[in-house]
């Protein structure tokens, strides 16, 4: 029996890809999925980080059309990036095995929203599983893949910030998967989505639904403790690990896939519970669900949809505890490292009494007391379209005020097309852009990133220049400067750009502190070329 391991979920959803024969991962790091795709690495796999969660689903959909097996890793808010992939891709279908693992962020421990993914499954009609330990993540890892080339449909593997992240022991399996060998057949009806192929396509995708759920009656990850009370409690993910400890007389059947659900198996168990309760983090999926299919269970009071569940707030969902909940403790609010660079380009706007369009990474810190100097902050890549929405209807002198904020791995991710929109639709004062350029993503712990010029494993391969990048998009006045060693210019150059009608992009280039000494180690064993 090979050797049980203590792994997170992350490393064995790594482990669990790999000895499903999975030949390639892709993806962009987000908090909690960033660790899935650097372990696999580790352990050997081929995996490479994509310009943003698009494109990373789009190249393993193409590995998956080959033949082969592939996973695509992303944080909750990246599958609204890599949506319009997966609705088509569910109807497509593919060859291999694809799976998209999905990493969810119950209680927003690092992330702009709570959204539930088990909806986009849903939407897209795409079966989701979800794991509630370590054990649980490689085991349904694998079992994403079988199902995935069982059915050829896409399968979501719900993550979520707890189990992503807690470690526990991990007994792998002896039975180790060989990667496929990829060949193409040609399927044009098949895999080019116009409306007559697409028409029939969606029909097969139903036809699919419909067994998986039936062999989710009989055959699903499901199971069934058996209590000694007359409670029963419907649950899935750690939710239902928080269920077993708070009740442990009820019984309790926990679902590994929740979608499609297996409606029969859930009624069955319902039919002689005198209390019936659905214990899930996020939104009430199950519930509605299992109401809409005549199950008798309770809407949970709505402040148990926010957040993470735990034992305590799970002894008050069964005793319809509705008093105010104790306020955690308030930890040390995050704040930028002292002398990051990004946090003189910020002094410098807040002077300026700016009007900053900002965007996501460290430096939306910047947001924070004592600096407050960023005024929006939406989605990746949203500092140059907000910027520009503002610029366009507001009294000039207040237009004037406006400048756009990106990080150099989000402009790559999606600020390409905001420039696109500044060039084709540029307002009548201008506008001003800088990228704080500090050479890695430095958020999720310094990945890589198209403008670093060296790819996941830090080996180096082409750079994008960002500042050639805009000039050829058709940006006149383009600078790069260092914001620590010429602050004074860089200050003047956003007055002069923010007096001119004209476009200008201001490239902040400056290492981040806490990655500099690595950059420097790795440029120094193969410098990048661009
Ligand atoms: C769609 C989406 N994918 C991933 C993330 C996670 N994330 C937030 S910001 C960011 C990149 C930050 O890097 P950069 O723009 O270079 O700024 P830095 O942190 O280095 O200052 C990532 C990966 C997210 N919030 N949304």
């Amino acid at each position: 029996m090979t050797e049980k391991r203590l792994l997170s979920g992350n490393e064995a959803v790594a482990l669990g890809a790999l000895h499903a024969g999975c030949a390639r991962g892709t993806g962009y790091p987000g908090t909690p999925s960033t660790e899935i795709l650097e372990n696999y690495t580790l352990l050997g796999g081929e995996a490479a980080w994509a310009p943003n969660e698009k494109v990373a689903a789009e190249v393993a959909l193409g590995v998956a059309f080959a033949g082969s097996r592939a996973m695509v890793t992303m944080k909750h808010v990246g599958l609204n990036v890599a949506a319009d992939v997966l609705f088509t891709c569910a109807y497509s279908g593919i060859q291999g095995a694809l799976v998209f693992v999905v990493a969810d962020d119950p209680g927003l421990a690092s992330s702009q929203d709570e959204q539930d993914t088990r909806r986009y499954g849903m939407a897209a009609g795409v079966p989701v599983i979800e794991p509630g330990d370590s054990q649980e993540s490689y085991d349904f890892t694998r079992l994403a893949f079988t199902l995935s080339a069982r059915w050829k449909i896409p399968v979501i593997l719900r993550m979520t910030t707890r189990v992503s992240h807690t470690t526990a022991i991990v007994q792998p399996s002896d039975k180790i998967e060989a990667p496929l060998s990829p060949h193409f057949v040609r399927d044009i009806p098949g895999r080019v989505m116009i409306p007559g192929h697409a028409r029939i396509k969606h029909r097969e995708l139903r036809a699919k639904l419909r067994e998986i759920q039936e062999w989710c009656e009989t055959e699903g990850p499901n199971q069934i403790h058996q209590g000694t009370s007359s409670m029963g409690i419907v649950s899935c993910g750690v939710a239902s690990q928080h269920a077993r400890e708070a009740c442990p007389e009820a019984s309790l059947l926990k679902l590994g896939m929740t979608y499609p659900l297996p409606f029969k198996l859930i009624l069955g168990f319902l039919k002689n519970k005198t209390q019936r309760f659905v214990i899930e983090e996020n939104d009430p999926f199950l519930v509605e669900q299992i109401r809409a299919e005549g199950g008798d269970v309770p809407w949970n009071p709505e402040p148990y949809r926010m957040g993470e569940l735990n034992v305590e707030r799970v002894r008050r969902i069964l005793k319809g505890d509705l008093t105010p909940e104790p306020v955690p403790a308030r930890g040390r609010p995050p704040r930028l490292c002292n002398a990051c660079p990004h946090g003189y380009v910020f002094e410098m706007l807040k002077k300026h009494d700016c009007i900053v369009a900002g965007d996501i990474g460290c430096y939306t810190l910047a947001a924070l007391p004592p600096l407050s100097a960023m005024d929006s902050q939406i989605c990746m890549g949203a500092s140059i379209g907000v910027g520009l929405g503002l610029r366009h209807v507001l009294p000039e002198a207040e237009a004037r005020r406006v400048v756009s904020v990106i990080g150099d791995s989000t402009f790559m991710h999606s600020g390409l097309t905001g420039v696109a929109e500044m060039v084709f639709n540029p307002p009548p004062t201008g506008h001003v852009l800088i990228v704080l350029d500090n050479l890695t993503t430095a958020m999720t712990g310094q990945q890589e990133h198209p403008a670093t010029g060296r790819k996941l494993d830090h080996t180096p391969t082409t750079r994008i220049l960002i500042e050639e990048v805009v000039k050829a998009m058709g940006v006149k006045t383009v600078l790069v400067l260092d914001p620590v060693r010429q602050l004074a210019e860089l200050e003047s150059a956003v007055m002069k750009a923010l007096q001119s009608n004209d476009l200008t992009v201001i490239v902040a280039r400056q290492p981040c502190l806490l990655a500099a000494g690595r950059i420097r180690s790795y440029e120094k064993s193969v410098p990048t070329h661009s």
